[in-house]
């Protein structure tokens, strides 16, 4: 990993064909994936790297994990795809499973995360029409500043992020945005037309943003007393990935409708979902919502192991062993351009001082050296291996991030 790495004509000449073809709507970093086991994946020149993005938590188990892998053969030598106008065999024994992990009663399955928060926020809005019994058309939602939660004309219409929503109007109303992190604000904002209150445990794309200790526990408490639904976005926080199965066990609530994806698919198959009781799953009757691939016996088969190796490898004791360690180390290094380091379990972001630079040529430097990460907010290094990752494993990628962070290879302006 300490190694520097090489860029051949086979990465130029893969990277100008996608470039060619393709829509404009990322900026990659300048590297051609080819191949990937565990933690490591390899470029096109042969390069190896150790992947510390993990697909923004979609690979907490790792690349190709062989029981994984298994599970899609097996499931892929005998049915792939029924539709949900016929039964299959997979889906109820994976919502089952699903079901008794997280301790809800229902589950409804997609396939990505925006269709999943979307999902979430039918089901709360038609709660609220139904059951708590909003005016026709009053329905309101709340959600956070600087939120992160798919990129579907309804999601980004309540994001602050001006890039997100420009050009893209007119958006779905009955939003309501508040502060991060203020439980108080919750309150303030909730009148009797809120069904629910939608929000990361932990911002993930708006920079690792950790909120003040007890935060979600408040916000339950709140949503609690005013019948409001709390709607836990555990997209990216959840399964292992902040040291507990899902983020919120760190305040003891995984909310009223939790919102999952990424993981569940294992890295290999887009598995999405949300879950609830069946006071708020009931209002969808036939005909209400639905996907062609949701409950898919291949995903299906593909959640199940998933799901399964999070729990065997007890993947979230890892995160929390390794993420604790790592940041400690991360903590003491003696950078002029560090500005913090926070985090829970292995989702953890450095934070680069304006004054230095944004954290992209810090992300260059790191490539250099067979590590991958992405930023994240400008100003962050976010850094989330798979969970499969070792002690070892993150001691030898410290002896590069170490120089990296202090600055040396960087391209500072
Ligand atoms: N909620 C959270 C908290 C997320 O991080 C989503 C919802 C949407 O998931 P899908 O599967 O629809 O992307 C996310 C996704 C990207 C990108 O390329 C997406 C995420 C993180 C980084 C980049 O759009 N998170």
């Amino acid at each position: 990993m300490s190694s520097t790495t090489t860029v051949g004509q086979e990465t130029q000449a893969a990277i100008l064909e996608a470039e060619h073809w393709s829509a404009h709507n990322y900026k990659p970093l300048p590297v051609v994936l080819s191949k990937g086991e565990g933690c490591f994946v390899w470029d096109v020149d042969g390069n190896r790297y150790l992947d510390m993005l993990s697909a923004y938590s979609a690979l907490n188990q790792g690349h190709r994990h062989p029981a994984i892998l298994e599970a899609l053969h097996e499931q892929a030598g005998r049915i792939t795809l029924t539709s949900r106008a016929f039964h299959n065999d997979r889906m109820g024994p994976f919502l089952h499973a699903l079901c008794e992990a997280t301790g809800f009663e229902k589950a409804l399955p997609m396939n990505t995360g925006a269709e999943a928060v979307e999902t979430a926020l039918k089901a709360a809005r038609k709660w609220g029409y139904t059951v708590k019994g909003v005016p026709d058309g009053r329905a309101e939602i709340i959600a956070c500043e600087n939120n992160f939660h798919g990129r579907t004309t309804t999601i980004v219409g309540f994001s602050t992020e001006a890039q997100y929503r420009h050009g893209f109007g007119p958006f779905t109303p009955g939003f309501k945005i508040i502060p991060y992190g203020d439980s108080a604000a919750l309150e303030d904002a909730i009148t009797e037309n809120t069904v629910g209150f939608l929000v990361e445990p932990i911002q993930g794309e708006g920079g690792v943003i950790v909120p003040p200790e007890g935060y979600l526990a408040r916000c339950a408490e709140i949503c609690a007393e005013h019948d409001v639904l709390l709607i836990n976005d555990e997209i990216q926080t959840g399964l292992g990935r902040t040291g507990q199965l899902f983020c919120g066990d760190w305040d003891g609530t995984r909310g009223d409708i939790l919102i999952v994806g990424k993981a569940l698919g294992g890295g290999v198959y887009p598995v999405s979902g949300i879950l609830a009781d069946a006071e708020v799953m009931d209002v969808f009757t036939p005909g209400d919502h639905g996907s062609t691939f949701g409950g898919n016996p291949l995903g299906a088969a593909v959640g199940s192991a998933s799901l399964r190796v999070i729990l065997d490898e007890r993947l979230s004791d890892r995160a929390r062993e390794l993420g604790d360690w790592f940041m400690e180390r991360l903590r003491a290094i003696d950078s002029p351009h560090v500005e913090e380091i926070r985090g829970r379990g292995l989702m953890v972001g450095v934070v680069i001082r304006e004054t230095s630079a944004t954290a992209r040529p810090f992300c260059e430097a790191l490539m250099e050296r067979g590590i991958l990460a992405k930023e994240t907010h400008h100003q962050v290094i976010r850094f989330a291996p798979p969970l499969v990752v070792t002690h070892e494993i993150l001691e030898e990628a410290l002896e590069s991030i170490e120089p990296v962070v202090r600055g040396e290879g960087v391209e500072l302006p």
